[in-house]
């Protein structure tokens, strides 16, 4: 915007994450992006200036992290906001009282909770739809379909959605918009832009910072039309993110890459031990040939993840507990995609808003555990299960 940024598009992946909106300060040289904390910009007559006047509306550090973004998921455009949240609802300000969205039902408890106690209240009809087999979107969509809101691997069930396929059938209605949550992932183990979704939107708190140190959200769109109104929105609302945390969150991408392939080295180690226990009755982890859409998963990504769920053998809500309390290395944690490991129980934490029902259908009881693996060491991680799991659970 404020001045010419390289276009890294021909560049792999660890190149852009370290180079793309990076260019060096024209001012001073400075190699790093320096946090600009003006919230003002001087003007050289009424309305002309360097690309920036106000700090809601454009600021150079958010710059850099959003066209850093942009480049990670090979797209055009990348507007950045307070939390992933608050992407959801801008995102969702594309639609109007009267419209009506299909969402996949497996979504994350807040973005249930946005849809039914929020959309609904500004007269948008939310239909949630298991969409296992991409064909159920068919029968969900009415004439005022607007938007389809996607995530794969879902939270917390890892169950996948064919992504290209849920593009396709949106597609061959007019006005139809996708739009994917690609937080579980990030964007080193899936593009959904190039599997046809028309927005991707990520909660920066989990795998891009990586840090666990800030909230922040992200959408991402090659759609001109789409990013003007969400450009719009997101002045005009203001729920933009602080220039510190854009900063942090923009150190943090830069390692996205080698996190990644850790994280899921040591989920992959984990997932087998886990299989492997006479003390589990079940492991849910896309990388795993027991995973139902495993063959889905090995086309449709680039690689598995950090994210695991599991059912402790004749799991209760006490044996949760005790497993939970008895690790040592596994923070008892909301949240995920950070560099140390985490755990927590989606029944009473993550997925708490999902009315009982909803939880019941989707198989979120109080034997599901769900990991955020992170980068320590793989042995350590798993002695740390090991020792939890004979503490927890008596067969
Ligand atoms: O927490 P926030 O940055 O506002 O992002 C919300 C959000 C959106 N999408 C997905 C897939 C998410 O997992 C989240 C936040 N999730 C958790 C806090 C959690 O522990 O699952």
């Amino acid at each position: 915007m404020a001045h010419h940024q390289q276009d890294y598009s021909d560049f792999k992946f660890a190149t852009r994450a370290i180079h793309a909106g990076q260019e060096p300060d024209p001012v001073t040289g400075a190699v790093i992006p320096p946090i600009s904390l003006s919230t003002t910009f001087a003007q050289e007559a009424a309305g002309v200036h360097k690309g920036y006047d106000y700090s809601r509306a454009g600021n150079p550090t958010r710059t850099a992290f959003e066209t850093a973004v942009a480049a990670l998921e090979n797209g055009k455009h990348c507007l950045a906001y307070a939390s992933g949240s608050v992407t959801t609802a801008n995102v969702t300000g594309l639609l109007a009282s009267g419209d009506h969205v299909v969402s996949v039902n497996d979504v994350y408890g807040g973005t249930f909770r946005y849809f039914t106690k929020v959309a609904s209240n500004n007269g948008i009809d939310v239909t949630f739809v298991d969409l296992y087999n991409p064909e159920n979107l068919r029968s969900a969509i009415k004439p005022n379909t607007k938007m389809i809101w996607v995530e794969s691997p879902t939270n917390p069930t890892l169950r996948l959605v064919d992504i290209k396929a849920v593009a396709e059938i949106a597609h061959s209605y007019p006005n139809v918009f996708l739009v994917v949550d690609n937080t579980f992932m990030s964007p080193f183990f899936q593009n959904p832009l190039e599997l046809g979704a028309d927005v991707v939107v990520h909660s920066v708190t989990k795998y891009i910072n990586g840090h666990s140190d800030c909230v922040m959200g992200v959408a991402i769109t090659n759609r001109e039309d789409l990013y003007a109104r969400l450009r719009f929105l997101q002045n005009s609302i203001g729920g933009v993110p602080s220039v510190f945390d854009c900063f942090l969150a923009n150190r943090g991408l830069k390692t996205l890459h080698l996190r990644m392939k850790q994280h899921e080295a040591n989920a992959i180690r984990i997932a087998h031990f886990l299989e492997a226990s006479p003390l589990v009755s079940e492991v849910i982890y896309p990388g795993l040939p027991s995973h139902k859409q495993h063959e889905l998963a090995k086309r449709q990504q680039k690689g598995f993840g950090g994210m695991l769920s599991f059912r402790l053998k004749n799991g209760n809500l006490e044996t949760s507990n005790k497993f939970l309390s008895a690790l040592n290395l596994f923070a008892l944690a909301e949240s995920l995609g950070g560099v140390e490991s985490l755990a927590e129980l989606p029944a009473v934490m993550t997925h708490a808003s999902l009315t009982p029902e909803a939880r019941a259908a989707l198989g979120v009881t109080d034997s599901l555990i769900r990991m955020s693996v992170g980068i320590e060491d793989g042995d350590d991680l798993v002695a740390d299960i090991k020792q939890a799991l004979e503490k927890a659970v008596q067969l």
